[in-house]
């Protein structure tokens, strides 16, 4: 199972010298474990990339896939359509809160969120408001990395090397404080103010520029920064005072990680688009979708029956595959509760990972649902190195965990047992106990 050459893959988001140096290959992976290329078991402890919420090689999916396969590869998006695209729009504005009426289909969270930023504009455009145009992201934020997505992103190293960007943008501050939060269960205490931010923006550009507000509801990339208590309502609260699209990025939220469909169930704060992929069809085959109130999609719907009223759209838009994956997936999701079950294992997680305070170089545990971080002192001089090391570490052990900065992000699929959280937090003790 050994590739003779790893030299022609340019890997995404790697180390590539480092990764070709001594390679970690996954050859395999059923419910919470991948196999690895030298035959070992590995725990799964971020849900591939935040993506497989029901664990892996599930029957059904892979069944539906196969299926679908058979019966009609591929159909084209445009003024075509497949009966199983309605189904899985249907199903998801379903899930999403009461308002949301239609959903348009990605291949990637990514793409999610270009499309989103472009109906907002147009939107704004299309009720004659054309000089909303500004996008407002967040520092520390993650929209994928097309070029809305790093210009309303907030995280430097993803931004800086691709040019200009686009025009018309700002950032809030984020949220992130450990002098006040540091070690918080659950939601910080600390922080709702920074909403306010918005308003300093607002009245710096003049309200009638700006179009969206784009944040994760829990900044997820960054390294797990959870809304402060009433910072999301107060964002909420400034968006409709001024005409504000409020845009909720869910690639990483969507479909149960916080122990509710949709982070804005959980928090009850209700955006006017949420952009989702990853979970939709349990990473399985790559789809993304961006959730539209009834009142945006709407106003679209205006001229001559047969124009087109948005020109934009991917030629795998609703791809069949996509589709019959996404289909199964939500009945996997539905038949056995796991768009709740975060919320049922939340307390047993916060405990298991609040048990690691103390432990070498520890500055920070933050959980809630089903997601966790642990915040390291960074080596002197070398930021990420040591986190990296306990990646490194914990791949030898047998347990997958994901590193940003100097941050470890904690995800599992949803099926994990209490017996099997117990156990990827012995591991990781087990690193921590070994870093330099
Ligand atoms: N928005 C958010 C909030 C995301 O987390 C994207 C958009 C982009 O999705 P695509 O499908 O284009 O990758 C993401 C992706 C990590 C990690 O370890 C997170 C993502 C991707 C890769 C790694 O934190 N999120």
């Amino acid at each position: 199972m050994i590739p003779n050459d790893l030299r022609a893959f340019w890997m995404p988001f790697t180390a590539n010298r480092q990764f070709k140096s001594a390679p970690r290959l996954l050859t395999g992976a059923k419910g919470m474990h991948y196999r690895s290329a030298d035959g070992r078991n590995i725990l799964d402890g971020t849900s591939g990339l935040w993506c497989v919420n029901a664990g892996h090689g599930r029957e059904r999916i892979t069944e539906a896939i196969r299926q679908q396969a058979g019966e009609m590869d591929y159909a084209p998006p445009f003024q075509m359509g497949h009966p199983k695209a309605f189904e899985l729009a249907t199903r998801v504005a379903g899930l999403l809160p009461e308002g949301f009426s239609n959903v348009f289909f990605t291949n990637s969270g990514s793409e999610a969120v270009e499309t989103a930023l472009k109906i907002a504009v147009a939107w704004h455009r299309a009720r004659g408001e054309a000089g909303r145009y500004r996008l407002i992201g967040r520092e520390k934020g993650y929209h994928g990395v097309n070029y809305g997505g790093i210009s309303v992103g907030g995280i430097g190293p993803n931004r800086k090397s691709f040019g200009p960007l686009l025009t018309g943008v700002d950032h809030l501050r984020h949220t992130h404080d450990l002098d006040r939060n540091a070690f918080s269960r659950g939601l910080p205490e600390h922080g709702a103010e920074l909403a306010d931010d918005l308003e300093r923006i607002v009245m710096l550009h003049d309200p009638s520029t700006i179009a969206a507000v784009i944040v994760e509801p829990m900044a997820g990339s960054a390294g797990v920064l959870l809304p402060p208590k009433g910072y999301l309502q107060r964002l909420r609260e400034i968006c409709d005072r001024y005409g504000i699209l409020l845009i909720f990025d869910e690639v990483i939220t969507g479909f149960g990680r916080l122990g509710a469909p949709f982070a804005a169930q959980r928090l009850g704060v209700i955006p006017d688009m949420v952009t989702m992929a990853k979970g939709l069809t349990n990473g399985a085959v790559p789809m993304g979708a961006v959730g539209v109130k009834a009142e945006i999609h709407d106003a679209f719907m205006t001229g001559p029956e047969h124009m087109i009223e948005l020109f934009h759209g991917y030629t795998y838009s609703g791809h069949p595959l996509a589709c019959a994956a996404g289909l199964a997936t939500l009945d996997v999701y539905e038949e056995e509760g796991l768009l709740t079950r975060a919320r049922e294992l939340e307390e047993v997680w916060e405990d298991a990972i609040h048990a690691l305070k103390g432990l070498p170089h520890v500055i920070d545990i933050r959980n809630f649902g089903l997601v966790g971080a642990i915040e390291l002192e960074p080596m002197e001089g070398q930021p990420t190195k040591r986190a990296f090391s306990a990646f490194l570490k914990a791949w030898e052990k047998g347990l997958l965990i994901r590193t940003t900065g100097d941050i470890i992000a904690l995800s599992p699929p949803l099926i994990i047992s209490e017996a099997e959280i117990a156990h990827l937090f012995d591991m990781l003790a087990g690193v921590l106990r070994e870093l330099d």
